[in-house]
């Protein structure tokens, strides 16, 4: 009887466990290069666009899918005849000072690559408030400009173990994922390369960063041609949940992190903001936009975006963090309860 208990115990504990995982998010990843303390602040988690993408023509499709990427909806691209690039103004403006990179959900199983059996990916930043309103741009682009002794690489879990890509086969802007990869991406923004450095000459990082307010996504189909020179089109690249990463800090300790890495507990203005950015602040880039221009209105002090964008964005992160806690609670308690039918069984045999 008491083996029956035992066995049935187990069963419905599997099977809760199956039917919680089925509704879970997949989970952050347990340290970003090896830093098990991080914070995040969310970009883009691809929920709603409204009218905020621009497809280049004839580059590619792309549509809001459920259920395919990190959380809710997520990004599908269906490549067309030419590498699919699509441009992204933010929802919400982010001061991207202080922070060491970007975290990405890519799904690159729906792709056949024809060469190096791997899919690249890249996502380039701009500013329209950097360098006096000069459409400020970040890219990683390995062919130009080129600068000595810089390696562009983003990184990409294998058996729990963050690899690097191969900078010897990026094409453009984009890093080279092994073939049918899933998973999350880690972009430091050391391998960035700022276009318009110091004396207008390209330098490595995220050189007079500022509020960031457009991204452009950039993958396939460059390796994507089949035996008769062709391209093969309908190659899907699934997008999900673009964030900011602080290394080293915990989403509570977010803010102050920030402030300290920008100096700002004293003058908001020291780091290395141009004199007049406050009549750059009154500047809309996005004229058309009536949302945008409203939002602007509010930002008259630079510093403080941020900290409103990162107060709401990273509870979904912790609330992300706190469902694998509960699952990983329940599979505890289960362990234990199991364990407590076994022993009893034992017990009783023994007697
Ligand atoms: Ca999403």
């Amino acid at each position: 009887m008491k083996k029956i208990l035992t066995v049935a115990a187990v069963a419905m504990a599997v099977a809760v466990l199956l039917g919680i995982s089925a509704f879970a998010d997949q989970a952050l990843p347990e340290n970003v290069k090896g830093e098990a303390t991080y914070a995040l602040t969310m970009i883009e988690d691809f929920e709603d666009l409204g009218t905020r993408a621009s497809v280049p023509a004839g580059r590619c499709t792309i549509e809001l899918v459920d259920g395919i990427g990190a959380t809710g909806k997520a990004l599908k691209f269906v490549s067309g005849e030419n590498t699919s690039e699509t441009t992204f103004k933010m929802a919400q403006e982010l001061d991207f000072r202080g922070y060491d990179g970007l975290l990405v959900w890519v799904d690159i199983s729906g792709c056949r690559p024809k060469r190096n059996d791997a899919v690249g990916i890249g996502v380039r930043l701009w500013s329209l408030y950097s360098n006096g309103g000069d459409d400020y741009m970040w890219t990683r682009n390995t062919k130009d400009p080129v600068l000595e002794d810089f390696e562009i690489v983003a990184y990409y879990l294998e058996d729990g173990e963050w690899k690097a890509t191969d900078p010897s086969i990026m094409d453009g802007e984009r890093n080279q994922l092994p073939n049918g990869y899933k998973g999350w991406v880690y972009i430091p923004f050391s391998s960035y390369i700022t276009v318009h450095g110091p004396k207008d000459k390209p330098v490595a990082g995220l050189y007079n960063e500022d509020l960031v307010n457009k991204f452009m996504l950039l993958t396939g189909p460059y390796d994507f041609k089949n035996a008769d020179g062709e391209f093969s089109r309908d190659q899907v690249i699934v997008f999900d949940d673009l964030q900011l990463v602080k290394l080293g800090v915990s989403q509570d300790g977010l803010e102050a992190a920030l402030k300290e890495a920008r100096g700002e507990e004293d003058d908001v203005t020291e780091e290395s903001q141009p004199a007049d950015s406050e009549s750059e602040s009154e500047f809309d880039p996005f004229a058309e936009d009536d949302e945008t221009t409203a939002k602007k209105d509010d930002q008259t002090e630079k510093a403080t975006p941020n900290t409103d964008a990162g107060t709401k964005k990273p509870a979904e992160g912790s609330d992300n963090k706190s469902n694998t806690g509960l699952i990983i609670g329940i599979i505890a308690g289960v362990v234990v309860a199991a364990g407590i039918i076994v022993a009893v069984v034992l017990s009783k045999k023994k007697k």
